[in-house]
Parts: C-alpha cells; sequence; structure tokens
C-alpha cells in the first residue's frame, strides 16, 4: 500500500520533469548553416515544441544571422521588413506562444538555399490526468494514509495521481477552514 503511494509521488516527479521547457539546438550538432545542407523542415518535424521551450541558433555570425519573419516574409525569402533580427551566434529565443514561427539567414542567398526554419509550437495539452478530474472522489485520507491490512484498488497511475493532487487540496482547504473557523471562536 505504501508501495502505491511513492509510486504516485515519484510519477509526479518525473511529470514534472517531463514538462520542463526543453532547449533544442537548431539543426542538432550541424547548427544554423547552408554548408551541412540541412534539412530544418525535417529537423522541425522531428521535434514537438511546446510554449516555454526555447529554440538554440548556433552559427558563425560572421557568415549568417537568424531573422524572425512573417509568413509571407518566409515564403518569398523577404528580408527587407524582419519582425526582429539577432546576431550573436548564439542566440537562445523562447517560444512564448503557440502557432508558427518563421525563421530565416537573412545574409543574401542563404535563404533559398534552405537556412530557413518553420517550427509549429503547440496549445497546451488539456488531458494531463493532474487536470482531469477524478472519476470518484474516495477520502483522502483513506487513499493517502491507508489502514495496514485492508486491501485496495490495485495500483493504478491513472486513478492515483489525480487523487493524491485531489487529496492535497483537500487538505489545504481544511487547513485554511479550521484556521478561519478557529479565529471566529477566539
Ligand atoms: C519585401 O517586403 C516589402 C515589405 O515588407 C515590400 O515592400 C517589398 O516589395 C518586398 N520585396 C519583394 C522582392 O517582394
Ligand atoms: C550559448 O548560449 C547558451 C545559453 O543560452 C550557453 O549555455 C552556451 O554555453 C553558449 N555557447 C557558446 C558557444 O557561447
Ligand atoms: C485505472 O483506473 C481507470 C479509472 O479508474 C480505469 O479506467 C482503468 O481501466 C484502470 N487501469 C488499470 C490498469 O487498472
Ligand atoms: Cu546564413
Amino acid at each position: 500500500m505504501a508501495a502505491r503511494v511513492v509510486l504516485a509521488l515519484v510519477c509526479l516527479v518525473v511529470m514534472g520533469r517531463l514538462s520542463e521547457a526543453a532547449v533544442y539546438k537548431v539543426g542538432d550538432s550541424a547548427g544554423w548553416t547552408t554548408i551541412a545542407n540541412v534539412d530544418y523542415k525535417l529537423w522541425a518535424s522531428t521535434k514537438t515544441f511546446h510554449i516555454g521551450d526555447t529554440v538554440l541558433f548556433e552559427y558563425n555570425p560572421q557568415f549568417h544571422n537568424v531573422m524572425r519573419v512573417t509568413h509571407q516574409m518566409y515564403r518569398s525569402c523577404n528580408s527587407s521588413n524582419p519582425i526582429s533580427t539577432f546576431t550573436t551566434g548564439n542566440d537562445s529565443i523562447t517560444l512564448t506562444n503557440h502557432g508558427h514561427h518563421f525563421f530565416f539567414c537573412g545574409v543574401p542567398g542563404h535563404c533559398t538555399a534552405g537556412q530557413k526554419l518553420d517550427l509549429n509550437v503547440l496549445l497546451p495539452a488539456s488531458s494531463s490526468p493532474l487536470s482531469e478530474p477524478p472519476t470518484s472522489s474516495p477520502s483522502p485520507l483513506t487513499t493517502t494514509i491507508p489502514a495496514a491490512g485492508v486491501p485496495g484498488p490495485s495500483p493504478n497511475f491513472s486513478a492515483s495521481l489525480p487523487t493524491v493532487a485531489v487529496g492535497r487540496v483537500l487538505v489545504v482547504v481544511a487547513l485554511l477552514v479550521t484556521l478561519v473557523f478557529g479565529n471566529f471562536g477566539s
């Protein structure tokens, strides 16, 4: 029984790790370049970008730069009016909204040679187990501190995770209620 609680806590920690922002180096080891013939469309298609993730453009700033552009500019490789320009050679760009983000190198000829990146940032997932209401609402105390020897439900990730979360919320609410009503009495 205790193993079940430990399992649920380990699961929470792992899920916390998984939901942390990721850093993606554009082009992986090749970086942001024209000479390696990197297919940046293919590179982006192998990743799943979320809000809060960072893309890192690494390149020699003598030869390249990074321009964030609109879809129209991206399609026509028109670098006359970029949204923003990065030139350090080690540019971290944090993705703060969902949808497509368009980048290319503004050095003449590089965008048409394929140094262009279209990445799609997905909407935040709405089906996280923690945000789903539990199918049943057992008492938090009997589930988090189960009585010894009493057989409980089998370990079940999808059932135990929300139970632990709801249990925590209920404990906090109970503490608040105790505090408020305690003050009323004095
Ligand atoms: C590039 O875009 C600008 C507006 O941002 C426009 O004035 C210009 O004509 C475009 N150039 C080409 C070659 O399409
Ligand atoms: C590039 O920037 C990242 C942080 O954004 C840093 O960790 C890394 O060491 C930098 N690399 C170079 C070559 O400066
Ligand atoms: C876990 O619990 C859910 C709902 O409580 C149920 O639908 C599912 O079949 C269970 N899975 C296992 C492996 O017991
Ligand atoms: Cu370039």
